[in-house]
């Protein structure tokens, strides 16, 4: 931009003149190059078109694919209207997963925790999952309210940090539940069959814990079918 100062002499005002001068051709010269590109991308376009409606090949649509993800909830004596005699319980305790594919299962765990006995604090860690254990911590009186921040984890606290496992020996599977929360993994299914889980965090009844819920299908035990 050109400015000019009140006090310019003579010798400034014919300086100012060849620098217009200067300028409107610098400018005029801008101008015809961006014509210039302006025209080629134009004619770049318009041969691409005409290009595309004979030569490009159609578009494959590719349906995403979403990783299957199965839900299962821990419910208390209480909520079923139980008794510490018939114990918590996984439901569905028994349900189907496609063999050999990554599945996620998030455990909705209405539970509290449950400490691990000492030998058992190996439950307390997760093996055989893919990547880490996402917990959000769960509103049991409101559990469809607000969304709480989702910790990861490998390992939880035997003592105050484990309320159930998800446990497939034949699979090497072992997933610690947290305790009042929301415990999602992923882990590969492998070959079609028949598995029993178990949980091997002793919530039943009698003096190890492990009489009632343990021992009963349907309640800490049941049977994935991979097929
Ligand atoms: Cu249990």
């Amino acid at each position: 931009m050109l400015v000019q100062t009140s006090a310019a002499t003579s010798e400034d005002q014919e300086t100012t003149v060849k620098k217009t001068a200067a300028i409107g051709v610098t400018a005029s010269t801008i101008g015809v190059t961006i014509l210039f590109i302006l025209g080629v991308v134009a004619w770049s376009i318009g041969r691409g078109a005409a290009g595309s409606a004979t030569t490009a090949p159609a578009a494959v649509k590719v349906a995403p694919t979403a990783m299957p993800h199965y839900y299962l909830s821990i419910e208390t004596p209480d909520m079923l209207g139980g008794t510490e005699d018939t114990g918590p319980a996984y439901v569905p305790a028994s349900f189907t997963l496609p063999a050999n594919e990554d599945v996620t299962l998030t455990i909705v765990n209405f539970d509290d925790a449950t400490a691990l006995p000492a030998g058992s604090e190996d439950y307390a860690t997760a093996k055989g999952i893919k990547g880490s254990l996402s917990i959000e911590p769960l509103d049991t009186v409101n559990p469809n309210g607000v969304a709480k921040a989702v910790t990861t984890a490998t390992s939880l606290d035997p003592a105050k940090g484990v309320s159930h496992t998800f446990t497939i020996v034949k699979l090497g599977l072992n997933v610690p539940v947290a305790p009042k929360a929301r415990t999602t993994f992923t882990f590969h299914t492998g070959a079609a069959g028949s598995y029993t889980w178990q949980c091997m965090d002793p919530c039943g009844c009698g003096d190890t814990g492990w009489g009632c819920a343990m021992g009963h299908m349907g309640y800490m035990r049941g049977t994935v079918t991979v097929a």
